[in-house]
């Protein structure tokens, strides 16, 4: 792919005119800690133009930051930056072992950091080149979450004042400890919070019961208007999840989230059959294979595979494309382990993408924020990924460097008579 590329002159978006071929000269693993772990790639090339991408796994960082630099990164050095079709072929069928979390997130860092580079060398906005915006704004849901209903009924009422129109709701089970999804702070929620994993609790009654009812009470205190979701975050059998849709119908969610764990496909047959109330899946997806029953069956309505879990941008648009034949919106992944790079390259997406879904939207901390300037703006519960080349988010490496990476792993979950539970 090397010799044969005609010669061209383009704008750089960065005040500087770059020829092609654009050769890799050069990338690198940055690891820093504001406030969580992330993984950064930084490619660059011999025109001066770089790009970055994310590679965070969140509890599992430093797998990642090995695959890239032992087995990613030595691949790279040389190839032109324009081929990010053929290099995502090379990284994906290249390493004969395919598939899986930490391959995949290499895949994508690199990739997101190859659109980046093109955007840039073009002067383009990704969304551009994906097609162009089919929306104005990218609607973002927020996570209230309270120790209990009374607190997550004053957590939600925050985010609908605060302008969002979409509103995860999660409350502590009284009785339970560390119950999913309840975090310690105002906005922000962080699960990896020790070196070794933090055991929590789990009690499916306790939670079946409690779960209609802060429905129940959400629509009451806040009537027909706002789009409320839930995670359920693997927790529950096949038989267990048609019960909980079906106590949840009444109350009309936006989507119930990874009711059972998706590795078996079929398991959502039996959910299907009882209940109509929306089913979202895929943060753990790494690849179209995992979604494909689930999509061409209609299984689930929303497939919420990301950018950075699912190999990028270059395989989202399979996945989603493919979704749409059935009418499958998207729904992307937008935890706080997602670092901002991730969150840009998202919205590029989601601008882009005509069966837009929902995108998950986990504020990060300031400090965060500081170590990855960006292009993107929330305005009263819309994202924009703004207009700036690439994807619009940068890397300052002297700040980077001052928060040095943080064992964290994320917690484990056991029943209460001490069976391992999914988390
Ligand atoms: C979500 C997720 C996350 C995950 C986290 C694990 O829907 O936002 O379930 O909160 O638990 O991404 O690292
Ligand atoms: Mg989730």
């Amino acid at each position: 792919m090397s010799g044969s590329m005609t010669q061209a002159n383009v704008h750089s978006g960065q005040d500087a005119t770059v020829s092609f071929p654009m050769r890799i000269r050069d990338a690198r693993v940055v690891v820093t800690s504001p406030g969580r772990n992330f993984v950064t790639l930084k490619i660059e090339t011999d025109q001066g133009v770089y790009g970055i991408g994310d590679a965070t796994l969140n509890g599992r960082e430093k797998a990642v930051v090995a695959y890239l630099e032992h087995h990613v990164i030595p691949v790279l050095i040389g190839r032109d930056a324009r081929q990010i079709e053929d290099i995502w072929q090379f990284l994906y069928r290249g390493a004969y072992w395919r598939r899986g979390p930490v391959t995949m997130r290499a895949i994508a860092a690199v990739d997101v950091a190859l659109w980046d580079i093109k955007g840039k060398a073009l002067g383009a906005p990704i969304y551009d080149l994906l097609g162009g915006r089919s929306r104005d704004a990218v609607m973002v849901y927020g996570h209230a979450n309270g120790g209990d209903i009374p607190e997550t009924i004053d957590a939600v009422g925050r985010y609908l004042d605060a302008g969002y129109q979409a509103v995860r709701a999660q409350s502590g089970i009284p009785g339970l400890e560390l119950a999913y999804g309840v975090g310690r702070g105002e906005l922000h929620y962080e699960p990896a919070d020790a070196a070794l994993p933090t055991q929590s609790l789990w009690d499916t009654r306790k939670y079946m019961a409690l779960a209609p009812k802060l429905f129940e009470v959400l629509r009451d205190r806040f009537g027909p208007e706002p789009r409320f979701l839930h995670d359920v975050h693997h927790r529950l059998t096949p038989l267990e999840a048609a019960q909980l849709g079906k106590r949840l119908e009444p109350y009309d969610l936006f989507w119930i989230e990874d009711p059972t764990p998706a590795e078996n496909q079929e398991a959502f047959r039996l959910i299907r059959q009882h209940t109509t109330t929306p089913i979202a899946v895929g943060e753990v997806f790494n690849t179209i294979w995992d979604a494909k029953d689930l999509i061409q069956e209609q299984l689930i309505d929303f497939v919420r595979a990301s950018v950075l879990g699912a190999g990028g941008l270059t395989h989202l648009r399979r996945i989603a494309d493919f979704a749409a034949l059935w009418q499958v919106r998207t729904g992307c992944h937008g935890a706080t382990d997602l670092s901002p790079v991730t969150m840009g390259a998202a919205l590029h997406f989601d601008i882009w993408v005509p069966n837009f879904g929902m995108q998950e939207y986990m504020r990060h901390t300031a400090e965060t924020d500081a170590v990855f300037p960006h292009a993107y703006t929330f305005e009263r519960g819309f994202l924009r990924p703004g207009d700036a080349p690439g994807h619009g988010v940068d890397l300052d490496e002297v700040l980077a460097a001052r928060f040095p990476y943080e064992p964290r792993q994320l917690p484990v979950a056991r029943l209460t008579d001490g069976t391992m539970w999914n988390w």
